[in-house]
């Protein structure tokens, strides 16, 4: 199959294209302008601002940690979820009086899917979505999946899901590299266990292992962009200035379960 071809770019997301994303069919989806590039552009330097400010404070430069980054250290994890709600009242704040993306983003999931859509929880906690995730020059991930049950701790065991995505909002990108890439190609739970540890968290796979060809995509200012986060992605190195993007997962139960959201 031609790659391009599972490559979808829509103007309204619906239940038929987050249900090809989850089975696969596409390996991502994007939405041009899903938040108004002007509100992005504002949005953003607010938040360079902040995150500025953290910085010279000596504070990480993604506002929350990552649920795989706690999943094994409770006190972390505790913070993590102290996180939730605080959040979401930064990002609807910084955004006002234009509603927060990620709020808009959740609402779309809600009304798009049977299901609708909600905040994931875990031992009766909301998660945080949509950290706000500043990407400086020379940084890039290295390709890599990203599969819940693989980094799950024990108050995440029972929350089985079918697919997963992630989807990133890009509030500013770069002015050279940090696109997007992904191959046609996943590695199965299989595989990866017989990897035997040596790319924890699934990240850091060989690109010679890796199919020679690969989707490139060069989001714009207010785009939002799903991937299935089975099929290995990377983020191209940035080679001049910065992006910033308010990032989270997905999962997927089946068509007449919620949407879990998290980051
Ligand atoms: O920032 C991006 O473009 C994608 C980051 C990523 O790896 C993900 O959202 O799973
Ligand atoms: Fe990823």
């Amino acid at each position: 199959m031609e790659l391009h071809s599972k490559l979808a770019t829509v103007d309204v997301l619906d239940e038929q294209v987050l249900a090809d994303l989850f089975s696969m069919k596409h390996i991502a989806v994007r939405v041009p302008h899903f938040y108004n590039p002007a509100y992005a552009k504002t949005l953003s330097d607010l938040l360079y601002q902040e995150i500025d400010n953290a910085v010279a404070a000596g504070i990480y430069e993604s506002n929350v940690d990552s649920y795989w980054s706690v999943a094994k250290d409770n006190r972390r994890r505790d913070r993590y979820l102290d996180a939730a709600l605080p959040l979401q009242r930064r990002l609807r704040r910084f955004s006002a009086p234009h509603p927060s993306p990620i709020d808009l983003l959740r609402v779309t999931l809600d009304e798009a899917w049977q299901g609708g859509a909600g905040l994931l929880r875990m031992g009766g906690r909301k998660t945080p979505f949509g950290a706000t995730r500043l990407w400086r020059t020379n940084s890039e991930a290295l390709p890599h999946q990203d599969v819940l049950r693989r980094e799950q701790g024990e108050d995440m065991k029972g929350i089985d899901l079918l697919g997963q995505i992630g989807v990133n909002i890009y509030l500013d990108v770069a002015e050279e590299g940090g696109g997007l890439e992904a191959w046609d190609h996943v590695v199965s739970d299989e595989e990866y266990a017989g990897l035997g540890g040596r790319y924890e968290g699934s990240y850091g796979y060989d690109r010679e292992r890796l199919p020679g060809r690969s989707l490139l995509i060069h989001p714009q200012v207010g785009d939002l962009v799903m991937i299935n986060t089975a099929y290995v992605h990377a983020v191209r190195k940035i080679t001049a200035g910065r992006r910033i993007t308010v990032s989270g997962f997905v999962g997927s139960r089946g068509s007449e379960q919620p949407l879990l959201c998290w980051s």
